[in-house]
């Protein structure tokens, strides 16, 4: 976890990282680039566009659950005997997404701690003073920290069931193994009969086409192309390098064997891209064959049945789960044991 004070320090770091992952990705066979690169300030906006898009119905179906059944998740959560909760997000960003499930644990508890982490200290502010206008029960803690790499800062207030949120299908951007290490680092921090909340979006299914699942990814105004593009368009900032950014397309496809929506940029000539010099290393001089890719993000999708699998290679029992009716995302009630 870092303090407020440490996080200016870390721009080098990070830029350091960036540059890293750029030359490792990019002369890697096929080229790679992290999703965790789209997060600047741009790739964040646009991220937040996408979440309001009409073919991106992750985050509205996601909501409109939390909003039929979030007294009855809360109640869960609290258990027969009706334990008092804390709750804790991972990613939490600005926390736009929490609010239901912070007014539902007010009416049923009165008060209660909410701690968001997220890596973005300027959008845990924002996550802070938009809960406190709107919230007053709420006593928000939070923790700057990334807690893909460290252990989850998690304060423990005695007597308390804590109530991790893992929403938003944030773990569908990780690989099998990294999902379960991280789910496995929740659970270290968590006592037996503590909760777990996790947003899990679903393959397809009877009532869930792939046509579905790739407009997602792929919407008629082009948020998500400019999404993909805008990891180039970091690269030329940050580093120096010279993408020609119409030479790239946005590319989502379905992988139905490993279940995940790809996304990939594609190159649409033979075009020499240079990387100068850096903290990383010597300069890097990329040469694209017409129709290479650099693939930029996976988005597994699951089922019932894997979520169970994931969830308790963790250490955790699935305690109830809710989807919408079309059966496009699934929110699940998970137990420490
Ligand atoms: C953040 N994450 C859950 C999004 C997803 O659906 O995988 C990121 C995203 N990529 C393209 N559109 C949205």
């Amino acid at each position: 976890m870092r303090s407020t004070a440490a996080v200016a320090e870390t721009f080098d770091t990070t830029s350091n990282a960036v540059a890293t992952e750029a030359r490792n990705g990019l002369t890697a066979r096929p080229r790679t680039l992290a999703p965790w690169l789209f997060y600047d300030e741009a790739g964040s906006r646009l991220f937040e566009q996408i979440t309001a898009l009409p073919e991106y119905y992750l985050t509205r179906v996601e909501r409109g659950i939390f909003s039929d059944h979030a007294d009855e998740i809360l109640r869960e959560a609290a258990g027969e005997e009706k334990q008092q909760l804390t709750l804790i997000e991972l990613g939490a960003g600005t926390a736009a997404k929490t609010g239901v499930l912070l007014a539902a644990v007010i009416r049923q508890q009165g008060s209660v701690i909410y701690q968001p982490v997220d890596v973005s200290e300027t959008a845990l502010e924002l996550a802070s003073r938009n809960i406190q206008a709107n919230f007053p029960g709420v006593s928000v803690r939070c923790q700057v920290a990334d807690y893909t790499r460290e252990p989850l800062p998690l304060d423990r207030l005695r007597g308390l069931r804590t109530l991790a949120l893992y929403i938003g299908s944030s773990i569908g951007n990780f690989s099998p193994e990294a999902a379960r290490s991280l789910l496995r680092n929740v659970r270290a921090q968590l006592l037996p009969g503590d909760k777990l909340l996790l947003g899990t979006d679903l393959g397809p299914g009877p009532h869930k086409d792939i046509a579905t699942l790739l407009a997602a990814y792929n919407d008629g105004a082009g948020v998500t192309a400019a999404f993909n593009r805008n990891v180039l368009v970091r690269l030329n900032r940050e580093l120096g390098a010279d993408f020609d950014l119409q030479g790239f397309a946005h590319r989502a496809i379905w992988n139905a064997q490993l279940s995940r929506i790809e996304m990939h940029l594609v190159s649409l000539t033979a075009q020499r891209v240079h990387i100068p010099a850096n903290s990383a290393g010597s300069a890097l001089v990329l040469d694209f064959e017409s129709g290479e890719t650099i693939h930029t993000e996976n988005s597994y999708k699951f089922t019932p049945a894997s979520i169970k699998t994931l969830l308790a290679a963790a250490d955790f029992a699935v305690a109830n789960a809710w989807q919408d009716p079309q059966q496009l995302f699934s929110v699940t009630l998970a137990t420490a044991v």
